[in-house]
Formats: structure tokens, sequence, C-alpha cells
């Protein structure tokens, strides 16, 4: 994106090709600043001067991460005023490992009684998220699946997560609950919320009636670390503002070390900008050293692509994607321009519902900036699934972990509820059968029901892109069978006034051999009935 034509020309003269390297260069330190936004045209202006912006709920303010005197610079240069939250981020990051070891030491010594549900009193680096998610397939054999995603990031990592479920070996035609963290590098909190939601699950089937009810009638599946290269680099020292992922040269895999020299450390893909669609639109770079570069095409990523796989290839009817930091509930569109989703009722009344327990403001997403190509704008328009990014916590990318505490618990008002609340109610929501479309009816026990639909997404500038989704079950014994599914019609297409759309719904024996093939059109809240009787006769 640029400095904008609406900038003085002087701005867009004094703007380097990469401040941030700029800064790190002349030793400057990495700020905080809350800049001065009354109105929205001011936001946008700011958008458009390519900053590194966080979300921030506040009115008339949005907090910027500035890398030195040039992007301070360029600020006033622009006529923006602001104060200084911070003014030494790093600085501050090593003042937060002190106070981390203290609360671990409070725990430790009991004088702290309160933890997460696995215990953690500091956060995790990726190893330990890895061998946590092995840990707990281990330990709940019948009820937690290790997955690993399709493709290995950029330098090589696998990308893990667990499915959650009874008999979750079997393929069982329950709707999805998809939680993720650290698409984000630096939003270390995002990832623990994630994994801890999966303790809390594991720990408390057969004795809390809701987890127990959740896990009967729908699969969770989480992924705290979408993006593992950035996390890992986010987490040693140094590196603690790395957000986006190791993409140094567009369609190249990057050396070893590539990603962490010290002149490396603008450039990557945002994640969050790189999914399919609106992709390339407003509230994203074409500037490989800017903090929201959305790549040089939709899904040229690995990291955003085995999530695409993942939702593609599940019925995924809830999403949450965790972020820090700004403590909102955010549900599309994301763009101003952007009418209502055709979903805004229900898709409202659960952002609401879920915010009245972790005390956040819900809204939609471009109520604070623009963005295209995130999470939510594909997931959703093209699925159906119900998706909201939460923005963690008051003011900060990864505070002393004892918030991490507080953002699950909750505190003050919301003691005792907080964001677990918040992911049950999403669960709950998960499997209401109003939310989403039920297919029922009669099949031979053994055969494989294949919902399947193809179609493409637009970017911004028209061009369409393949997707196909395609989930399976299997009928079980007794020979009826119940398919949690979204709704036939995708958004999108109901937005454009585009008519109805069907899944192709085969039954086929599990070699794979199609014997029957129905069409199925089925709108959000309804059921319909396919008794696959020439399937059972030929079975
Ligand atoms: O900019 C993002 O990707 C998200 N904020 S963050 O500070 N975690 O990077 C927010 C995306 C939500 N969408 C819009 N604000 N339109
Ligand atoms: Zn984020």
């Amino acid at each position: 994106m640029g400095a904008g034509s609406q900038l003085p020309a002087a701005v867009q003269a004094s703007a380097p090709p990469d401040r941030k390297l700029e800064a790190a260069e002349a030793g400057e330190l990495i700020q905080l600043l809350r800049v001065n936004t009354p109105t929205q045209a001011d936001r946008k202006r700011l958008t458009s001067l390519d900053l590194d912006l966080a979300e921030s709920a506040g009115p008339g303010f949005v907090d910027v991460v500035a890398y030195g005197s040039s992007d301070q610079r360029l600020l006033r240069l622009a006529g923006f005023t602001w104060k200084t939250l911070e003014d030494d981020l790093e600085g501050a990051d090593r003042e937060r490992e002190k106070a981390d070891a203290e609360y671990a030491q409070a725990v430790k010594s009991r004088k702290i009684l309160a933890t997460l549900p696995s215990g953690r009193t500091s956060y995790r680096q990726l190893a330990d998220f890895n061998s946590n998610l092995a840990s707990l397939a281990q330990q709940y054999p019948t009820k937690a699946k290790l997955i690993t995603l399709k493709e290995k990031s950029l330098e090589g990592r696998t990308v893990q997560g667990l499915e959650i479920s009874h008999d979750v070996a079997t393929s069982s035609g329950k709707p999805v609950f998809l939680m993720m963290g650290l698409h984000h590098a630096r939003e270390w909190p995002s990832g623990e919320l994630t994994i801890e939601f999966a303790y809390d699950l594991l720990q408390n089937d057969g004795t809390n009636a809701r987890i127990t009810n959740i896990l009967a009638k729908s699969k969770v599946i989480i992924v705290p670390v979408v993006n593992p290269d950035g996390f890992n680099l986010s987490r040693t020292l140094g590196y603690e503002m790395k957000r986006k992922n190791c993409r140094i040269t567009n369609g190249q895999l990057p050396t070893a070390g590539q990603c962490a020299q010290s002149s490396n450390q603008s450039r990557g893909v945002d994640p969050n900008r790189n999914y399919s669609g609106f992709w390339g639109g407003p509230g994203a770079s074409t500037s490989l050293t800017s903090e929201t570069y959305r790549g040089p095409g939709a899904f040229s990523e690995p990291e955003t692509r085995n999530i695409q796989s993942l939702v593609s290839a599940h019925q995924v009817t809830t999403l949450i994607t965790n972020h820090t930091y700004s403590n909102l509930v955010l549900r599309p569109p994301g763009y101003a321009s952007a009418a209502n989703t055709p979903d805004e009722t229900v898709y409202k009344s659960l952002g609401d519902q879920m915010a009245a327990q972790n005390a956040y403001t819900s809204q939609k997403s471009y109520q604070l900036y623009d963005t295209t190509g995130t999470t939510e704008d594909w997931s959703y328009y093209a699925t159906g699934g119900l998706g909201f990014t939460f923005e963690h916590g008051a003011s900060s990318f990864h505070p002393a972990f004892s918030n991490v505490v507080n953002y699950y618990f909750g505190s003050g008002s919301t003691a005792g509820k907080g964001n677990r609340e918040a992911y049950l109610i999403a669960a709950e929501s998960t499997i209401n059968p109003a939310r989403h479309s039920v297919i029922t009816g009669s099949g031979p026990a053994g055969a494989v029901l294949r919902l399947k639909k193809s179609f493409t997404t637009k970017t911004w500038n028209g061009t369409l892109l393949p997707d196909v989704l395609e989930t399976t079950m299997t009928v079980p014994a007794g020979g009826s069978y119940t398919y949690h599914a979204n709704p036939s019609t995708r958004p999108i297409t109901i937005q454009n006034g585009g008519g109805t759309e069907s899944w192709t719904l085969t039954c086929e024996r599990p070699t794979g051999q199609v014997l029957e093939t129905r069409s199925i059109t089925v709108a959000r809240g309804a059921g319909v009935t396919a008794n696959l009787t020439a399937c059972a006769a030929a079975f």
C-alpha cells in the first residue's frame, strides 16, 4: 500500500524503504505510541502510512509500534500527535521476564493458588507447545488425536494441532469448533489460551456437564501455533516484536539463519493478510517490508495454506482465531465499504454473548481499521462457518504471564468467567443446529458419506481462485446417520444475490466406489433428510 496519494509529497518522499532496518542500524529503541486519531478519516490516513499498527479499542486513538525516529518523523510530518505508552518495548520485555520468574516462584511456594489448567507459570517455547500436544494425545488416547498440518513452515517446521472429541478416531459427522493461536508471532498469549482450552476440556470431560456435552456432540480442533517460524524467533531475546512469517524473498525458501539476520527483520508475509477472501484490498500492503504485507498472491504461504486445507476438510461451524491485543471480539466484515454479512443478526448475538463473558467490546472488524485477506475473510465467506478474531489484553502483545491467567479465567468483574466461558459459549454454538445445517437419513452401516463443494473465491482485483470443501463421515452401526454441516449456499453468494448452491453428497464403499450421488440444498438452521436407499441396496 505504501504512502497513499492523500499524503503530502514531503511525507511520501521522506519514507525510506525500510525504516525499521534504518532504526535498528542506528541503535534506536522500539516504542509503543498511542497516536491521536479523532476521526475515521484520521485513522484511514494513519493506516495509509504503512506503520506497524496494533488493533486498539479506544475512541480516538490507534497504537503504533514505532521503530525509532524515522517512524516518528513520518507521523509528525503527516500531522499526527501521540503519547508514548512504552519508550523501550524490548527493555519492557526484560522486565516481564523478571516478573514472570517472580510469579512462578509465588505459585511454587503456594503464595498464589490459581493457575491455568496445565499449571504453566511462564510462556511456552515452541518445543513446549509440541511436547504438550503430544503428551495430551498420549494421556487421552480415545479423546485426543495429534494432527500434523499438510505443509511444513518455510523454515521446515511441522505445524501441529489436536482434535478433541469422544471417540476421536471415529469419523462421526459432528460439527467442528476450530481454535487457533499465533498467526502473529509476538502475540504469545494467543497460543497459551488456545492450548489451555485443550487441557481444560480433557481434564474436565466426564465431570463438567457442559464440557462432557461439548465433546459428545462436537469435535474441537486446536492449532496453538499457526506460524512456528515467526513464533520461534519472537521467543528469542532481541526478536520479541517479530510479527510475520519467515518469507525473506518472494517465491524462495529462506536459507538457514536468514530469518534471524538483523537486516531481514522487516521482511515477511503477514499471515493475516494472505488468505484469499478479498485478498489485496484495503488494509493490506504490497511491500515485503510492511508489517501488513499481503504476499505476492493469495495463499502464497504454507502457513495460511495449512489453515485453508484444515478448514476445507472439516465442517468448521465456529472458528476463533486468537490475537493480542485490545480486548475485542471481532466479526466480519473486515473493511468499511463492505455490506453487513448476511448473518449479521446471529453473528452479532453470538459475538455479544461471548463478549459479555470476557468483558471485551463486540464489534465488526472494520470499526477500527480496514483489513482484507484475514482468516475469516476467507473462512466465513467461503464456508459459512461463523469465524471471530479475539484480541486479548488491554495494552500489550505479551504482557507478564500472570495476565494470561486473568485472560483465561477472568478477573475483576469477569472473575470466574473470562475467555474460558467465551470459548465454552463458542463450543456450545458449534453444536447448536439452529446455527448450522443438518442432513439426516438412513444409509448402509460402514458406508462413507462425502460432502463436497467446488467453487472459486474472488480476490479484491477479481482473480478467481479454486476452493474445494470436502469432508467425510462413516454411517454408524444401525444404519442411520446425522451429518452436521455448514449451509450449502456460501454467504458471499447470498450477499451477491447469486441464488442457492448445493452440496454434492456421495455414498461410497470404503474403497471409494460411489454408489449414490445426491444434491443437497440446505440453509442455516435447517435440516434435510436424505435416505440413501440406492446405496443401501448396492452396498
Ligand atoms: O491486523 C490484524 O491482523 C489484527 N490485529 S493485530 O493487532 N492482532 O495484528 C486484526 C484483524 C481484524 N480485522 C480488522 N481490524 N479489520
Ligand atoms: Zn494479531
